[in-house]
């Protein structure tokens, strides 16, 4: 039996763990307590990582499709078939022809970020999706026109600050996001003793509400509006302290000058008085921090509100200041070090839609469009890596027939999901604990500065491929196979840049840390984090700006014409523009502990227990429509209808009810490997492709107009 010492990869809190191994298996899972950021916390999804390696269900070996069956292969025959389905229709109809859909999990998994990008790349086609535009998009587009860099993220320094104000955010289910915090409840119990306050606006009562001091109820997607409010207040009363790098203060004055608490009050469902005293002890305080994170991304106005609550740190003072909201010091810089690019928007538009691209995506809301609507450039292939749009997109329905009508697809994934049971190759890389892990993405996010290098903790199962070689092999064998004949294939082999790339895809994501490492930050290298396999502390978030913004000429415009141009359609909301009519509900989304978005229903140990799919309403709206509490009720949207049990409760605000995603795993009787005894509707067969962010065209999964009835 040996201790071996890592990080959980299965949300963006990065948990230290202690495994006990015994004959390479995974006896138990510890919270790790000398893990400098996350003391020892760990969630149940953590002992799960057991469940997920034993899964006899998982993938290890290549499997394609025939018909409805599946049969098991061998590598070099699925790469073959892989490289073969792509690069014919590349040469058929274009490159654009092939769309890519990068699921969440891309992000928590070393390989994916070293050997992925790479592999994309080569597709050369602009149809490229992911998860950010059905999550942060809102964010990576303030950091980017205010800060200079998608990735320069200001992050509340909860560990000091006086008052935390979290909007559309649940941290104590999902353990942070875009805010990497591990045991927020520690760290609210020690905010609250030295005096300190957490506010939470919320259309529910929340596990974070629970903790809080303060919880406002807020008509869903009206948040902008409470934002614009708290500006006006705060400018009103002049109670702001600018740094000397900011420009555009008075504009945004002018432009919250509307927006009064009184004017926003109805709308919102906060009163006027409440509303300007949250503004006057948020901007008094000696340290305060906005924070907002689905919920208000994810909405009619999600950059509206990314964008204002940016400008409330901002114009309070609080931005770059110990106790608010601080960019972080990573050992690994990606933003410092150029690694990631700044980002750019509206370069170009989609087919379709005509909508923007952000970083050389597009809105994942119109890959539906894109894959069903005939023309030059529709989508007649599809590579999806790690995800699950069927269930994840809105649309979800729609799309699971776009999906079976393609001529080729190939996923990434060790299960046999919603989404690529429609594939024709299914690539299984190996899973967490056989992987060696560092945290390129997170570390950027997270409340403190540490570096930690998670070597695999057991060895692969037999056959198995990690995602690093998956990408390796697959890219060096698409790029050969885009030469026309023999001769021009040796040709493009021997090419300086194609020996290059070979050159580059065959250092091991481990050595490519190591190399960025030593290149980053004296004294840190592999083998010397391995020395502190606990993870070494790098302290606390330090300010750091003027220095740290990486716009042009090192300043922060407050006003961008982007942000502005959708300020007239708020106005409207404000005049009565209707949020919802009549028999009319807002549906918003919500996650628990025990479920990761749409995979890990087949973990036992997190399955168990209660029920969580309901659909949560108000007992008062269910009176209202002859609805019995635990009954099952149709809820219908312009988009779409679903059938779900419904559960009275009074932590809904009236008005509004709450749908889960990633569930709704029995779609038309098909057999999957994935939680076949999970029950639930998938709350994206009701979430609407059509109704966009009008900015950035992010994804709207919550305040959306629903009706519910009994079934
Ligand atoms: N209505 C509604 N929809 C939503 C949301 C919401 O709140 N409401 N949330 C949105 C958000 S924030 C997100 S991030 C998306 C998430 O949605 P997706 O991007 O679709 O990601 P997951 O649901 O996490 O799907 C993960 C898939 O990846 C596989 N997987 C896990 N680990 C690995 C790995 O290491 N390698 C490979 N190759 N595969 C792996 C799993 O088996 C699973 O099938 O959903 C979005 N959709
Ligand atoms: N256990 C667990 N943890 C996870 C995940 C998971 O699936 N399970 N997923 C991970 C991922 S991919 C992400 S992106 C993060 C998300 O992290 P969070 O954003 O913290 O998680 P959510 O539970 O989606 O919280 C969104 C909150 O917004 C509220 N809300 C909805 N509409 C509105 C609105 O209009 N205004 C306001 N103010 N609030 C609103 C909802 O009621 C909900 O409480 O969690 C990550 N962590
Ligand atoms: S909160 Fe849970 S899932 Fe997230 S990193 Fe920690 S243990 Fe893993
Ligand atoms: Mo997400």
């Amino acid at each position: 039996m040996t201790v071996k010492y890592g990080s959980c990869n299965l949300c963006e809190a990065m948990c230290g763990l202690e495994f006990t191994v015994e004959n390479n298996a995974v006896t138990s899972v510890r919270g790790d307590k000398k893990d400098p950021l996350s003391r020892g916390h760990i969630c149940p999804k953590a002992l799960s990582l057991i469940d997920l390696h034993e899964d006899p269900d998982r993938l290890v070996k290549p499997v394609r499709r025939k018909g409805t069956e599946w049969e098991q292969i061998e590598w070099s025959e699925a790469y073959d078939l892989v490289v073969d389905g792509l690069v014919s229709t590349r040469k058929k109809y274009g490159s654009n022809a092939v769309g890519i859909y990068q699921g969440n999990p891309n992000v928590h998994s070393l390989g994916a970020m070293t050997h992925g990008i790479p592999f994309t790349s080569m597709l050369r086609t602009r149809n490229r999706y992911s998860a950010t535009s059905l999550d942060q998009l809102p964010h990576q587009l303030t950091n980017h026109l205010l800060y200079g860099h998608q990735l320069a993220l200001p992050i509340p320094d909860i560990d000091r600050t006086d008052f935390f104000l979290v909007l559309g955010g649940n941290p104590m289910a999902s353990n942070g996001s875009m805010m990497t915090v591990p045991d927020f409840a520690h760290r609210v119990r020690d905010l609250k003793a030295r005096g300190g306050t957490l506010v939470v606006v919320d259309p529910r009562k929340t596990e974070t509400a629970d903790v809080a001091d303060l919880h406002h109820f807020i008509r869903p997607g009206t948040d902008a509006l409470l934002l614009m409010a708290l500006i006006n207040v705060v400018t009103d009363t002049g109670n702001t302290r600018v740094a000397a790098y900011v420009d555009g203060v008075e504009e945004v004055a002018r432009l919250a000058r509307d927006f009064t608490p009184e004017s926003v009050a109805p709308v919102v469902g906060i009163s006027a008085d409440d509303i300007t005293s949250l503004a006057l002890r948020f901007s008094t305080a000696e340290a305060a921090v906005a924070y907002g994170r689905m919920g208000v991304s994810t909405q009619q106005f999600g950059s509206v509100c990314q964008w204002a609550i940016q400008v409330l740190n901002i114009l309070t003072g609080n931005l770059d200041r110990v106790g608010g909201a601080l960019l972080t010091d990573p050992a690994i810089d990606l933003v410092e070090k150029k690694i990631v690019g700044r980002g750019h928007f509206d370069k170009w538009r989609s087919r379709v839609r005509n909508l923007p691209e952000f970083a050389g995506e597009f809105p994942s809301s119109t890959l539906v469009d894109e894959m069903t609507t005939p023309g030059d450039g529709q989508i007649r292939a599809m590579a999806v890596l790690s995800g699950n749009p069927v269930l994840s997109m809105p649309g979800g329905a729609k799309l699971n027939r776009a999906f079976a009508d393609l001529d080729f697809m190939v996923s990434f994934d060790f299960y046999i999901n919603e989404t690529s049971r429609h594939a024709d190759v299914i690539l299984p890389p190996t899973m967490a604990l056989e992987r060696d892990h560092y945290d390129l993405i997170f570390q950027t996010f997270a409340v403190r500065n540490t570096a930690k290098f998670m070597p695999a903790v057991v060895t692969e199962k037999k056959g198995a491929k990690a995602d690093w070689e998956i990408f390796r092999d697959l890219a060096i064998r698409y790029q050969a196979a885009l030469a026309d004949s023999a001769i021009d294939r040796l040709r493009t082999r021997l090419s300086p840049r194609s020996l290059m790339t070979e050159a580059r895809l065959r250092v091991s994501p481990r050595r490519t840390v190591d190399l960025l490492l030593r290149s980053h930050r004296k004294g840190l290298s592999v083998s010397t984090l391995s020395k502190s396999p606990h993870g070494t502390d790098l302290g606390p978030l330090r300010p750091g700006l003027p220095g740290k913004l990486r716009t042009r000429n090192k300043r922060i415009q407050l006003i961008q014409e982007v942000i502005v141009a959708d300020l007239p359609a708020l106005h409207d909301v404000m005049h009565g523009a209707a949020v919802a009519t009549g028999d009319e509900l807002l549906m918003i989304g919500r996650r628990h502990l025990r479920s990761n978005n749409s995979w890990m229903h087949n973990a036992p140990r997190l399955t168990k227990g209660k029920p969580r799919h309901q659909l949560l309403a108000h007992p008062d709206d269910l009176y209202a429509r002859g609805i019995e509490d635990g009954s099952v009720v149709s809820v219908s949207s312009a988009a779409g209808t679903v059938r779900i049990e419904v559960q009275a409760s009074d932590r809904m605000m009236p008005g509004v009810v709450s749908m889960p995603h990633g569930f709704g795993h029995q779609r038309q009787g098909v057999e999957l490997s994935v939680a076949r005894t999970v029950a639930g509707a998938s709350a994206n067969d009701v979430t609407d492709p059509q109704r966009v962010d009008a900015v950035t065209a992010n994804a709207i999964l919550n305040g959306v107009p629903v009706t519910i009835s009994p079934a």
